[in-house]
């Protein structure tokens, strides 16, 4: 195995694989390490929908054969509150873009098979146990391949670190040298992916005085659901019965609709926080994706924006590299910072829109409820909200 490289990216999520498919395409050499199998890596389910600008991303890169093959478009979303309901053509409202429903997992298996099929190297079942003189031109990684008792060592020019919210990366940063900015929402999230297909044509925001409900798309036979929980109500609190029936109570509505049920393929309660590291880079080591930043699940954010990040860092990294020019690497956190907030921001919007106060406070709900007659009958807040959730 090779122990010297120009970059060394630690992960194999979006972040990670959309960076090493663009370096290769560019002649920059890379190394991925993924501490899990590829069939795990493969099997995971999260993300569901990509925005307009990043499926725009992955044609561009010739990434999007997958996802124009099996994935739906959408453009129409749904709110509902006290059995009334109202419809947002938000694609059409953006000039015409859409949401394409594509798993994230259908996506990590894509951009593996082209890196692959590239020549890529590609280590899975590699766990990087630490970093050393990131803050030199040399780097150097250290992880250790299943199987093996010893350390292997990879020396590169430049670290991307892709490893998610819990990585080793970012703890490479020096705390003095970086700010973390973090921010733990108030409400719970009961996350559930059900054998069912699903019982709407289109994504349902629900707000109920019980708490909000959402009935997301993934595919015809598997549909993803979110209820409003006390923050850290254990999964175990959640019996199907008890699942089913909160669903069916938020999501109700004054005229003919059922909720289709199926078995239950997954259940967990989601810490509803943001994060954002300040700046996204140190020395040689870049961070991208949620080893730079959490975003709540509301408004489908993460896995975008980590493929967004990872564009521009292939672009500043290739400059760098091939050419010489570090200033867009230099500019990288500057570069996706302001967007990275911009939809924190938006997140926080549409958090508060459908969530039912946290304290039960009387005030905050009616303040929602004229929130939410402004996005059915003010048509340029309706423009606004498509252009943030659409991507455009
Ligand atoms: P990822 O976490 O995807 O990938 C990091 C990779 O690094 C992993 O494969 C990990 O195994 C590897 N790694 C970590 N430490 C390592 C080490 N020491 N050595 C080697 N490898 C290491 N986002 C949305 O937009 N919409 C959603 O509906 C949505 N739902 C979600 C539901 C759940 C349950 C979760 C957990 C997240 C959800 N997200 C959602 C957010 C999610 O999709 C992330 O934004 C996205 O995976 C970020 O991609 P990456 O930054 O590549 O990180």
């Amino acid at each position: 195995l090779r122990e010297d490289t120009a970059v060394v990216i630690v992960g194999a999520g979006p972040a990670g694989l959309l960076l090493a498919n663009r370096l290769i395409q560019e002649g920059v050499d890379c190394v991925v390490l993924e501490r899990h199998t590829r069939a795990a890596v493969e099997a995971r389910a999260r993300a569901g929908v990509l925005e307009h600008r990043s499926a725009e991303l992955l044609a561009r890169h010739g990434l999007a054969d997958g996802m124009h093959a099996a994935a739906a478009k959408h453009g129409t979303c749904e709110f509902r509150r006290d059995g009334t309901r109202f419809t947002v053509p938000y694609g059409e409202l953006a000039g015409g873009v859409a949401h394409w429903v594509y798993p994230q997992q259908f996506l990590v298996r894509d951009l593996i098979a082209s890196f692959l099929e590239a020549g890529g190297d590609l280590r899975f079942a590699a766990e990087v146990g630490e970093l050393a003189e990131v803050a030199t031109e040399r780097p150097s990684v250290t992880y250790r391949q299943a199987g093996e008792d010893r350390q292997r060592t990879l020396r590169a020019r430049l670290v991307a670190g892709c490893d998610g919210p819990k990585g080793v990366c970012a703890r490479q940063v020096p705390a003095g040298a970086r700010r973390v900015y973090e921010r733990q929402h108030e409400w719970g999230w009961l996350t559930v992916l059900a054998a069912a297909p699903p019982s709407t044509e289109h994504p349902i925001y629900a707000l109920h005085r019980r708490g909000f409900a959402g009935h997301m798309l993934r595919t015809a036979t598997v549909s993803r659901y979110y209820l409003q929980c006390v923050p850290g109500d254990p999964p175990e609190n959640w019996p199907a019965e008890r699942i089913w029936s909160e669903l069916d109570a938020r999501l109700a509505v004054d005229e003919p609709w059922s909720l289709t049920r199926g078995e239950l393929l997954e259940t967990r309660t989601l810490e509803m926080r943001s994060v954002v590291s300040v700046p996204m880079q140190h020395g040689s080591l870049y961070l991208a994706g949620d080893a730079a930043h959490v975003i709540t699940p509301v408004g489908a954010k993460g896995a975008n924006l980590a493929l967004a990040d990872a564009d521009v860092l292939a672009t500043a990294m290739t400059r760098y590299l091939r050419d010489g020019d570090r200033a867009a690497l230099d500019a990288y956190s500057d570069t996706r910072l302001p967007a990275i907030w911009r939809a924190q921001a938006f997140s926080r919007w549409l958090m508060e829109l459908v969530h039912a106060p946290a304290d039960g406070d009387g005030f905050a709900a009616q303040l929602q409820r004229a929130r939410m007659d402004e996005l059915r009958t003010n048509p340029s807040l309706a423009a606004w909200f498509a252009g943030q959730y659409v991507g455009a």
